[in-house]
């Protein structure tokens, strides 16, 4: 088995974690992934407060193991989610694409173990400073919105600049990656791009079919301009977005209109030429569709046999 403290603090059986993509990772994959033993997270991002709410409460139904919800800081509802995940006595939270600190206080208050999701060394010790439990560090590889900084660099960085343990993202989608993320220092991996084509992530069909075809250099970065660079998979929608931000006569506003709903269409209606389908570089590793469960523990498994070996690499 391998051995992180990461089980040992959030009480789960496998140092896995779901990423918590918008639109995506509802109740029955958050539940899914904690009932094979890892860690299912429901996203914030797309809900009110009352929505978030019937979402745990729905999940709650379906596993009584611990699972995780992600606050999505740049959210409009990003306060609401904040209170509601207190009120519904939560066990875990993550947070993405900002900087925690306004919510930490209040969440470590209430007994709920609080894992940043950042992009630099700086975010990761000003939130360690401030109690953090776990950080996720995660690099640029991962779908969605991403930081500056790639996870190879990355995670060894983080793992010397905080003193509390540390969890790889990005890139990271079979047994090969999480055993270089344990090398790397990392005390469990959080995947996104994998779990996509889960049986129990409820996306379009045209989603899931686009990763499982996507090859290595199957993704593209837009929205540098706007602040918020994001990976998706390569369509006219990324094309024609990556178009207009070169252009000056679109303004900051045309191009945030443009963006706005696209997610969605990608995820709910499975619109290939006008959605945005955010999704990791290492989709081209991405085959087949599975069980959470087969892909924990294929991941797991693999894992394991590959650390296991590490020592026949040295005399
Ligand atoms: O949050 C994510 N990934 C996401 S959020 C998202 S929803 C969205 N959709 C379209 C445009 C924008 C967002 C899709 N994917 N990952 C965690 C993450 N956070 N990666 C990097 C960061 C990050 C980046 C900058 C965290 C903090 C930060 O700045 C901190 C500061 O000081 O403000």
């Amino acid at each position: 088995m391998i051995k992180s403290k990461i089980c040992d603090i959030l009480g789960i059986r496998y140092p896995v974690l779901q990423g918590g993509m918008a639109w995506v990772a509802d109740a029955r994959l958050a539940a899914a992934v904690s009932e094979a033993g890892g860690l299912g997270i429901i996203a914030g991002m797309n809900m009110n407060g009352e929505q978030l709410r019937a979402e745990i409460r729905k999940l709650r139904t379906l596993t009584d193991k611990p699972f995780g919800v992600n606050v999505m800081l740049m959210s409009p509802h990003a306060a609401e989610v904040a209170q509601v995940v207190v009120e519904e006595g939560v066990p875990v939270l993550t947070t993405g694409a900002g900087n925690p600190l306004t919510y930490m206080k209040k969440w470590l208050d209430a007994g709920i173990k609080v894992i940043p999701v950042v992009g630099s060394v700086a975010l990761a010790q000003m939130v360690a400073k401030r109690g953090a439990t776990v950080v996720v560090a995660e690099g640029g590889e991962s779908g969605g919105h991403i930081g500056e900084a790639n996870t190879m660099p990355l995670v060894p960085e983080v793992v010397d600049g905080v003193d509390i343990p540390v969890i790889a993202a990005g890139g990271i989608a079979d047994g090969r990656g999480m055993a270089a993320a344990f090398m790397l220092g990392a005390e469990g991996v959080q995947m996104g791009t994998r779990f996509l084509v889960a049986k129990e992530c409820h996306i379009h069909a045209h989603y899931k079919e686009k990763v499982l075809a996507a090859k290595d250099t199957g993704t593209m970065v837009s929205g540098r301009r706007l602040g918020h660079p994001v990976r998706a998979l390569k369509n006219p929608f990324a094309r024609a977005f990556a178009e207009k931000e070169k252009d000056p006569s679109v303004t900051d506003e045309e191009l945030d209109a443009f963006g706005t709903g696209a997610l969605r269409r990608a995820v709910v209606e499975g619109d290939e030429e006008n959605g945005s389908f955010l999704c990791g570089e290492v989709a081209g590793l991405v085959k087949k569709e599975q069980t959470c469960k087969e892909i924990i523990e294929e991941i797991v498994a693999e894992a394991e046999a590959l650390l296991r070996a590490a020592p026949s690499r040295c005399e």
